[in-house]
């Protein structure tokens, strides 16, 4: 930190001359935005920002995280809700190239098919920050950092606490998952992490794994045909809070008692799930904090100014009990 910060004082004095040019040649020849970074003459930066919906209460924090920090460090944001769709984040992302953003920053609801527009974005020289999700390119020039969480960790989180749980077991433990929506680096690298740790037990066995798109409903949904397919169902292992809150209805109305016939493992640790947790209707969550904003608005200054960042900056999280659940309900900011 401290050495990126003494590396950056050249670039700030490049920046602010550059900046004194602008003003003065714009004041020559009338009000033209020339665009080329897109920077006013108010230094202020422009960030074209591409969510990937509001499917869950994740994101709706995630989302203020974002819109509050931009407020409060001066960038100018400009904000796409892509509703779960590739296509809407690509048709964004080229909107903000067109309008010469000063950054482009961005969720990628899936890891693949990136490249092309990636490529677009580099080409106008717009640098790339991933927030939250990453991308599987494997030309790792096409964005400058990715900030986000340790999804395989979180599983992994999960499934050790499984194991611990069911030690002494001696029958088969039949577990049921609930998938984020396909393709998405949280479904795949949860799914991988949980899968690891569970291993440790050949008792514990996935009988059955869909997706339920991170979203309520879906969860609902697809619990329900769970039960039905499934008579002996001993745990849930649902990719966020939200399908195990949808989830949680399907258990119930199958009149099971949830947390006690089914244990309950989730993810996010929002504040409906950290609830239901309190409750003793999950049992289990790994966190997965939203609140990037701030560090999302200082990584793009720092991109912005042509100074180095670290290629990956992982997000701290830590784990819940029912009793931890309790104890940090009052103060859980989302
Ligand atoms: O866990 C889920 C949301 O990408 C980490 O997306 C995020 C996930 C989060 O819909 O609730």
């Amino acid at each position: 930190m401290g050495k990126m910060r003494t590396q950056s004082a050249p670039w700030r004095a490049a920046a602010v001359l550059a900046s004194v040019l602008l003003v003065g040649g714009v004041a020559a020849c009338g009000n033209s935005d020339t665009g080329g970074g897109g920077t006013k003459d108010d230094g202020k930066i422009t960030m074209g920002f591409s969510q990937v919906g509001a499917e869950s209460g994740w994101r709706t924090a995630n989302t203020t995280s974002i819109k509050e920090s931009a407020a409060a460090a001066g960038v100018e944001l400009k904000f796409d809700d892509a509703q779960q769709k590739q296509e809407n984040q690509i048709k964004a992302i080229r909107n903000y190239i067109q309008q010469k953003v000063d950054v482009i920053a961005f969720s990628p609801v899936v890891e693949s098919g990136w490249d092309t527009v990636l490529k677009e974005a580099k080409d106008a020289k717009i640098p790339v920050i991933l927030t939250d999700r990453s991308v599987d390119s494997a030309d790792k020039t096409l964005y400058k950092t990715f900030l986000g969480s340790d999804f395989v960790k979180e599983g992994k989180l999960a499934g050790e606490w499984l194991v611990e749980q069911k030690k002494s077991a001696t029958g088969t433990v039949n577990i049921v998952e609930l998938q984020g929506n396909t393709g998405a680096a949280p479904a795949n690298d949860r799914k991988k992490g949980f899968g690891e740790a569970i291993a440790a037990n050949p008792n514990l066995k996935i009988i059955a794994s869909q997706p339920g798109d991170f979203t309520r409903a879906g969860g609902k949904q697809v619990m329900e045909q769970f039960l039905k397919a499934n008579p002996k169902i001993d745990v849930l292992f649902a990719h966020n809070d939200d399908m195990g809150l949808g989830a949680l209805e399907a258990i119930t109305a199958a009149g099971k008692v949830p947390g006690k016939d089914i244990t309950i493992i989730t993810v996010d640790a929002v504040k409906d799930g950290m609830q239901a947790l309190a409750d003793g209707k999950f049992n289990f969550i790994a966190e997965c904090s939203p609140l990037l904003g701030p560090q999302l608005m200082d990584l793009a200054k720092k991109v912005h100014a042509g100074e180095e960042v670290p290629p990956r900056i992982e997000t701290e999280e830590t784990t819940f009990t029912t009793e931890q659940a309790k104890e940090a309900l009052p103060n859980r900011k989302y």
